[in-house]
């Protein structure tokens, strides 16, 4: 598919719809028993979030010449864990935010149990998703292999960890091999997971496809990160949807607080150049990549 910046636009507006319907459905009723925790569930994913990494599931997808109906279990399942994660993230226990998505926090809105309650069941969501969908791959052994990915990079050797990590810094001065470790695991390892999910929907790639695609994410993984350390520093509150300047407030160490601000845009183009060099042996199919890589160094929330 040939594919310039309004075709791009309007396809990442297709996908943020076509995974808000997917969610709805999903998700439980908000008239369902027990309704606090079926509405805070649904006020914390269907809250106005970018929709990066369906969007990454659905962009794999087309890429690779997958049907979009193949993938929105995947797209459900990043984004419910995605979703998990802000909310537990959010907690008093954790960063104590009061903003999240332009809106009260979900413990906020509701309360910290309920708040607990949710990310519990989210997180058991996205596992149901992925075996129960009936549209996603009819193939056992790599459905098994989605959850086996999913599993490993939320938890404590992918996301999860990268949280503990992440915790265990506040105050402390980190160098930049420890920070990138840390955001490899806390933001990268479920951008990993999006790809590898979208790739896992066909057999028709081989390992030299694969690696190469997997070398892209892990790019484009970090680079989101340090664009997001980037706008704590240079990114408004309203925009931005959550506190800007939390991470210096908190004194958590980030790209610019060790490298500084110029040298962090610097690193946030030489990892998009990256990602480019490992999309090099795909064709214009693979352009939607190369142009949400290009996003995540430009975004400004
Ligand atoms: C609590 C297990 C556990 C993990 C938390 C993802 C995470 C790990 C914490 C979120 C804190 C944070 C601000 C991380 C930096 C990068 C990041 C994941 C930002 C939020 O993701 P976006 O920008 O958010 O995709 P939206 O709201 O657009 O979905």
């Amino acid at each position: 598919m040939k594919i310039d910046a309004r075709l791009f636009d309007s396809l990442v507006a297709d996908y943020q719809q076509r995974v808000d319907t997917a969610l709805d459905h999903w998700l439980p009723p908000a008239d369902v028993n027990p309704v606090r925790l079926h509405q805070a569930m649904r006020y914390a994913v269907l809250a106005p979030g970018k929709r990066v990494r369906p969007i990454l599931v659905y962009a794999t997808a087309a890429a690779l010449g997958i049907d979009p109906q193949r993938v929105d279990g995947a797209a459900c399942a990043v984004e419910i864990i995605h979703a998990y994660s802000l909310i537990h993230d959010d907690l008093p226990a954790m960063d104590d935010d009061d903003l999240r998505r332009g809106r009260p926090t979900c413990h906020r809105e509701f309360d910290e149990a309920t708040a607990i309650l949710a990310g519990d069941s989210l997180q058991a969501l996205a596992f149901y998703i992925i075996s129960h969908d009936s549209a996603m791959t009819p193939d056992a052994a790599a459905r098994l292999q989605m959850i086996e990915k999913l599993s490993l990079f939320s938890g404590s050797r992918g996301m999860a960890g990268g949280q503990a990590i992440d915790l265990a810094a506040v105050g402390k001065s980190l160098n930049i091999a420890e920070l990138e470790t840390m955001h490899i695991h806390k933001t990268g390892a479920l951008i990993r997971t999006c790809i590898q999910l979208a790739a896992l929907s066909t057999d028709a790639l081989d390992d030299t496809q694969l690696q190469a695609l997997d070398s892209y994410a892990k790019s484009i993984g970090l680079s989101f990160q340090v664009q997001d350390d980037i706008l704590d520093v240079t990114g408004d509150t309203e925009t931005l949807g959550k506190m800007q300047g939390a991470d210096s407030a908190r004194n958590k160490p980030t790209y610019p607080s060790i490298i500084g601000l110029q040298a962090s845009q610097e690193k946030a183009l030489d990892l998009h150049q990256n990602a480019l060099q490992a999309l090099s042996i795909f064709g214009e199919e693979a352009d939607i990549l190369r142009y949400i890589s290009a996003w995540f160094v430009e975004r400004r929330n």
